[in-house]
């Protein structure tokens, strides 16, 4: 397609250009005063957590991992390009029908404004604030940018042609026709000016914005907390003095304890809670005697436990890696509980976040002896935002859609039957026990060998029962038993190794776990949905002769 220089198709060209650097302007200013807000809450960040709570249970079912990594991003890209779309369109149109403009940027205030009022996360009044300063800014760069749109565009009478630029041989010349002396040019070139500025200034608001509410109280509140408690790995067996927990040394295996920064991170969060940690509370209530509600320092200054204690997704998939190990800090849910005086229909504890995500679990399972605390540290430090800060639930042996609320806000004692948490309403299972499950680091998978001793190693879970056997199978052979690392708890991941004689071709390996019960992982292929997947996880290993 040649490109237009001048006349009705350039007007066009030129048109959408206005509109979304109008567009851009819109989003640019409505991200910098949103994030003046407390809790710094971006209005595209809202929008986008709407799209995630609307979205059909299918599609965020099958996102749940995606959604808690790398789609995030995808969303918010989508939704940005969207609104620079939706600009591109308006600004031809509104050429002709000026009031399209207002109307337009009114339309997208209202659900931004809609979308924020019903994010927990935003401040209502900064979001009302923002959307109509996104509204008024974006609306008044295209009228302002349409006035400057080269006189020859604006009249576009039907005799100047368009004039191809790029070196296209192929195109039929058409008749040549010059810009009408004294404008076109000079006139395109300014306002090319005018939208490029407009453009940056609406990059510049939006990069402004997100430094802002990076920066907000709870980054500062966080690296100011001291957990009063000692380093956790102190405590562990085999641990050398000062050092990281001793496990067995196999290189790729995964580390006993799984450092914050690699720890799996899933949640329906596009953007992080952040929240105003002097207002910030966690509430006790619902079916109990003596409501209460703790601030962050009450919380801090009651008697805390520390647990290694593994974690996992439901949707993790057979060999995969939503699954770690961490040192918690916090305060047991017994003590908690107690001091509520849980009555007797508060079958069901409801942990609810500060984003509106919910869990639900049977509340004797809190009172049963295992690890269930509201957690404040994470491996000796203050939770770090992506995990929970400032508080989060963890309950050995659940899955983590079931029990362990991150951004924890309150605590609520319900009925069995009279509550459904977040993803039992799309379709997962209501009672979420973590299956035995085991996975095979290294070798990774397609990956080639010497023949030899190959080391086979990777980590064996069942949080609650404890690991007492990992087998390994070569091709249809015997299964043998693996060499265990230490165990730290029932509640944690135990390490395995199995020194595999490697002879050349190419073969499977397949592990299988065997839990503190006696009852060994079964080998019956199960998806993900809607409790948790089944099957031994099996690589495919070539060796070399
Ligand atoms: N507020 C909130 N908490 C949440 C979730 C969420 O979407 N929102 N996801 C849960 C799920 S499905 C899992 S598996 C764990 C993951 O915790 P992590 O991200 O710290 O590994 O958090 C749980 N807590
Ligand atoms: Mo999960």
């Amino acid at each position: 397609m040649p490109r237009p220089t001048t006349g009705p198709d350039a007007g066009v060209g030129l048109a959408r250009l206005a509109g979304i650097a109008a567009a851009a302007v819109g989003l640019g200013v409505g991200e910098l005063v949103a994030a003046t807000g407390t809790t710094g809450q971006s209005l595209v960040g809202s929008v986008g957590g709407e799209i995630i709570d609307q979205a059909p249970g299918a599609l965020v079912r099958t996102g749940i991992d995606a959604l808690g990594t790398a789609d995030k991003p995808v969303l918010v890209t989508t939704i940005v390009v969207v609104c620079l779309g939706l600009g591109a369109i308006l600004g031809p149109a509104a050429r002709r029908r000026p009031w399209l403009n207002p109307l337009a940027f009114g339309v997208m205030a209202l659900l931004g404004t809609v979308a924020g009022l019903r994010d927990p996360l935003a401040d209502d009044a900064v979001t009302v604030m923002a959307a109509v300063s996104a509204a008024v800014a974006g609306s008044f760069t295209l009228w302002l940018l349409e006035r400057r749109l080269p006189a020859d565009a604006v009249a576009a009478p039907a005799a100047i042609a368009v004039v191809p630029l790029g070196a296209d041989e192929d195109a039929p010349e058409p008749a040549p026709t010059l810009p009408r002396p004294g404008v076109g040019a000079a006139d395109r070139r300014t306002f090319l000016t005018w939208t490029g500025t407009a453009a940056g200034v609406g990059v510049v608001a939006a990069l402004a914005g997100k430094a802002l509410s990076g920066r907000s109280a709870t980054s500062a509140a966080q690296a100011t907390v001291d957990i009063p408690l000692p380093a956790p790995t102190a405590t562990l067996p085999g641990t050398p003095a000062g050092g990281q927990a001793a496990g067995l040394a196999v290189d790729g295996l995964s580390p006993l304890i799984t450092p914050n920064g690699s720890f799996y991170r899933i949640d329906t969060a596009l953007t992080l809670p952040r929240p105003d940690l002097d207002g910030w509370h966690l509430r006790f209530s619902g079916e109990v005697d003596n409501p209460f509600s703790l601030s962050y320092r009450e919380l801090l200054e009651l008697p805390t436990i520390e647990a290694p204690v593994t974690i996992s997704c439901v949707s993790n998939k057979v060999g995969g890696d939503l699954v770690g190990t961490a040192v918690w800090q916090g305060v047991p849910l017994t003590s908690l509980l107690e001091r509520a005086g849980v009555k007797p229909g508060g079958t069901q504890l409801v942990g609810r976040s500060l984003d509106g995500f919910t869990v639900g679990f049977p509340t004797e399972l809190a009172l049963d002896g295992r690890t269930a605390m509201v957690a404040v540290g994470m491996n000796g430090e203050p939770l770090p935002v992506p995990h929970g800060f400032p508080a989060r639930l963890i309950v050995e042996g659940l899955y983590g859609y079931v029990s362990a609320t991150k951004w924890l806000s309150s605590i609520e004692l319900k009925g069995w039957d009279d509550f459904d948490a977040y993803w039992i309403d799309l379709g997962w299972s209501k009672e979420g026990p973590i299956k035995t499950q085991s996975r095979i680091d290294v070798p990774r998978g397609g990956t080639k060998v010497d023949a030899g001793e190959v080391a086979v190693a990777g980590v064996a879970w069942a949080p609650g029962r404890g690991i007492t056997k990992v087998e390994v199978q070569v091709d249809d052979g015997p299964w043998s038993e693996a060499e265990l690392g230490p165990g730290l708890s029932d509640a944690t991941w135990r390490q395995w190794v199995y020194r595999w004689d490697a002879t050349p071709g190419d073969h499977k390996v397949r592990v299988r776990a065997t839990d503190g019960t006696g009852e060994t992982q079964t080998g019956d292929v199960a998806p993900p949905e809607p409790d948790g997947a089944t099957g031994w996880h099996t690589r495919s290993i070539t060796v070399r002769g």
